[in-house]
């Protein structure tokens, strides 16, 4: 026989036959009557042991079911009343396939106060839990159809390397690593990589991991995490700001499409946000911000709190908030304000990006007022001398936006394995 998903057991109609594969979540024993709760990728459907009429070993069995086993149940379905979706199974057999250990390390039921450091070192077993599967079920949802919405524009997907001959941030958080008889670095962005497709290919999209050496401990930063990028040529900072909210309402239209259970589970209901546009001048003089200085998780905090919901886009930073390769306005070396921008969402930054320099003499000039020597960019540079067009394009975190979508108090909830500063296995 064939294996029948819970989903699908419990539209079959009474009396029909099915053979169910999956977890041991609960059971409970009245003597007369056992009941097991068992749960695949599909769902939960419960199982309904009675000793007047079910076969001797299995009722034996439902006595002494360890949770979170894997079994295998064959049997009736019927329609019941009592049973959560109206449908049980009369079970004919019951195997188990893999005993579970007794104690549990953790406790994967939906009432489960286990603390996340806990719950992490046992990841394998957490991911029994209805919430780990609800937030992993909705990442999947965001990535696919990250790729989705700029595939079906005309972006082409590409791959960048993750092991690089310099920095590609100009920051200094980089992880060093032996490459024969060179040293190479753990790529902390496909930023130049993807400009250097950008100006060959116009629209190029990625979803890709990457590296940064920091030794922050917050509840938003990871050592290790997915950006997704897109990058544009012929194209400006408003431009893509507009690709970025036109994103960022598809996938939350298809998470409400998809995902009514899981957004329960997690007791959400997520709004299709409205954008707003704001300059960093006219974001200081509304929030009586210090003029020069990045934004403060509080400042952030701040301006989301009056946009309820909504993404709000922090546009024209000044030069010395961003990263060498960002516009200057006007393409003026001595320009104070670039073509860069943040957007904030629910009170964080979920993305930041802009127009870049195209312009290899003015790039040169930027990398050395950011104290970056032009030599170690040479290849990058060299790709900007032959017919590169003014570009833009954008990178947003996915375990970033994943917890501020989710409204997750800690990062490490909506990433398998972190990686942090003290945690490098599981
Ligand atoms: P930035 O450094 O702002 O920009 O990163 C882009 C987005 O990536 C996410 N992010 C992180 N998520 C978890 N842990 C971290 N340590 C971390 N750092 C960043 C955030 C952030 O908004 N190359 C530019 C983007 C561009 O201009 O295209 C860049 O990397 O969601």
């Amino acid at each position: 026989m064939e294996r029948t998903y819970v989903k699908e057991a419990l539209n079959k109609k009474d009396g029909e036959k099915v053979l169910l594969r999956g977890w041991v979540h609960d059971t409970r024993d009245l003597k007369k009557v056992r009941f097991l709760v068992l749960k695949d990728m599909t769902g939960r459907i419960q199982i309904t042991g009675v000793e007047s009429k079910t076969d001797k070993d299995t009722f034996g069995l439902l006595d002494n079911m360890k949770r979170e086993s894997a079994v295998e149940i064959s049997g009736t379905v019927k329609d019941s009343k009592q049973a959560p979706g109206g449908k049980e199974i009369l079970p004919d057999k019951l195997t188990v396939i893999a005993e579970a250990g007794d104690p549990l390390p953790v406790d994967v039921s939906d009432f489960s106060k286990t603390e996340l450091p806990i719950r992490l070192d046992n990841r394998f077993l957490d991911l029994h839990s209805k919430k780990a599967q609800a937030i992993f079920k909705i990442q999947s949802t965001i990535s696919m159809n990250f790729r989705k919405y700029f595939v079906d524009n005309g972006f082409i997907e590409f791959q960048p390397p993750s092991v690089i001959g310099s920095s590609s941030e100009g920051g200094t958080e980089l992880y060093k690593l032996k490459y024969f008889e060179k040293d190479a670095y753990l790529a902390q962005s496909p930023q130049l990589y993807k400009q250097m497709i950008a100006c060959a290919m116009e629209k190029v999209v990625t979803i890709t991991p990457v590296w940064r050496a920091e030794k922050h401990n917050t509840t938003r930063h990871l050592n290790e995490s997915r950006q997704m990028d897109i990058e544009v040529a012929f194209a400006d900072q408003m431009s893509i700001m507009k690709e970025l909210e036109g994103v960022v309402k598809f996938m939350v239209t298809e998470i409400n499409k998809n995902h009514k259970e899981d957004l329960e589970t997690l007791g959400l209901k997520l709004k299709v946000p409205e954008a707003h546009y704001l300059s960093y001048d006219e974001i200081c003089e509304m929030f009586d911000i210090k003029n020069g200085e990045d934004l403060s998780p509080n400042d952030e905090k701040r301006i989301c709190e009056k946009f309820k919901d909504d993404i709000v886009f922090v546009h024209s930073w000044p030069t010395e908030q961003r990263g060498f390769y960002i516009m200057r306005k006007g393409e003026d070396a001595e320009a104070k304000i670039t073509e860069g921008f943040d957007a904030l969402y629910k009170g964080v930054e979920i993305s930041s990006g802009g127009q870049r320099i195209h312009i290899p003499e003015l790039l040169e000039t930027m990398l050395k007022k950011k104290g970056l020597d032009p030599k170690d960019f040479k290849s990058y540079i060299n790709s900007f001398r032959y017919g590169a067009p003014p570009h833009a394009g954008w990178s947003i975190g996915l375990e970033r936006f994943t917890q501020t979508l989710l409204e997750l108090d800690n990062i490490r909830e909506a990433v398998l394995w972190p990686r942090d500063r003290d945690r490098l296995t599981p």
